[in-house]
């Protein structure tokens, strides 16, 4: 090869290795491979060469060119991704492509609720429990010493799908499992059912101030040797007291539920209207918020604990009013509104 050639090759080896900018590399190209570049000029040249040396020369000065060209693009490409990097650490460590003042957002006042109540209930030893949407008849009814045409059936008014399941309309729809679940630990080390597990709830009802067709409730079950009714008012009691965070009126008295015996309704004095009656208490100045009783033997039974051995409590606090109770909401349908004015203004703190 050429001397010439061989020098202008190393010359741009050299060159091209202590470019560190995109104009300089410019400068580069166009002084080698432009117009006037000096391969231009010896691709020119060869026209004073003698013919037998035109054609080697012409090949040495064409792979020359093509080297160059390839350099310089690579070069090009070094120097670009670099240049995307320094850029990229140059910018700021926040996404400025966000929109200012962004809105965070805010808890439900139902989610509220039932945050609270599972600290509570955490925190007196119960696991918190997740159940179903759909669930079937046995888990809903029939587990319940509800079985098929019993009248009980007819307190709640609940939505069938076409594969004979259902749409929970109670959270009382998992007890069994629970009982299944957590039964072999009392029977096998002693250890106490203690489980609570909240959840949207189902019925074919007409709206009003204080019933929704979708609503909250949480269930809770305790099972163990000797308890009784005290058991269950110390932990009503514990619960409201927390929640509301001052002394609320409550009323005991009986209620029939199937998988309950004895069963009570736990009203509150409404506070809405502090008991004189209004729209969101159907004007009796009490809200049904926690019905409540022993759990019925069958019911022990067929999850497979035995009556004579243990006893229970079961309580289905309706979560929604619980909800409408301590942040003052006077209409239910509020809570399903979607208004983000209304349901935007509860936090923790309250
Ligand atoms: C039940 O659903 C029983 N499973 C509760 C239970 C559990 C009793 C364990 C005994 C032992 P009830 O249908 O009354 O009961 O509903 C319980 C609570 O859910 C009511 O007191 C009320 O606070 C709430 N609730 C019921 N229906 C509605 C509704 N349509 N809208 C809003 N809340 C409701």
């Amino acid at each position: 090869m050429d001397n010439k050639i061989l020098e202008l090759k190393d010359e741009i080896e050299k060159r091209l290795a202590k470019i560190s900018d995109l104009a300089d590399l410019d400068n580069a190209r166009i002084s080698y491979l432009g117009k006037k570049g000096s391969i231009t000029a010896l691709l020119k040249g060869m026209k004073d060469l003698a013919a037998d040396q035109k054609k080697a020369f012409g090949a040495d000065v064409n792979q020359l060119k093509t080297f160059a060209a390839e350099r310089i693009e690579q070069k090009n490409k070094e120097l670009k991704e670099k240049q995307i990097e320094m850029e990229i650490k140059a910018m700021p460590k926040f996404d400025i492509s966000s929109p200012a003042n962004l809105d965070t957002g805010s808890y439900h006042p139902i989610t509220l609720v039932q945050r609270q109540c599972e600290t509570i209930f955490k925190s007196m030893g119960f696991n918190v429990e997740d159940y179903a949407e759909v669930v079937t008849d046995y888990e809903c009814f029939e587990s319940l010493n509800i079985p098929k045409h019993h009248p009980a059936r007819d307190m709640q008014d609940t939505y069938y799908l076409e594969n004979g399941q259902l749409l929970k309309s109670q959270t009382s729809a998992a007890q069994n499992a629970i009982l299944r679940k957590y039964g072999p630990a009392l029977i096998n080390d002693g250890v106490p059912i203690k489980a609570i597990f909240p959840g949207r709830c189902f019925r074919n009802e007409a709206t009003d101030a204080c019933h929704e067709n979708t609503f909250f409730q949480m269930e809770g079950v305790m099972v163990d040797k000797d308890i009784s009714i005290s058991n269950l008012i110390y932990f009503m009691k514990t619960m409201l007291s927390e929640v509301f965070q001052k002394d609320i009126k409550v009323r005991l008295r009986p209620g029939f539920f199937p998988f309950v015996e004895p069963g009570f309704e736990l009203d509150i004095s409404c506070l809405i209207c502090g008991g004189t009656g209004c729209p969101s208490c159907k004007h009796s100045g009490w809200l049904e918020l926690c019905p409540c009783g022993m759990i019925h033997p069958n019911v022990l039974r067929e999850g497979g604990i035995d009556p004579d051995q243990y006893t229970g409590f079961a309580f289905g606090l309706g979560l929604t009013r619980l909800a409408m109770m301590k942040y003052g909401i006077k209409d239910i349908r509020d809570l399903n509104s979607g208004s983000l004015k209304s349901l935007s203004q509860f936090t923790d703190d309250e």
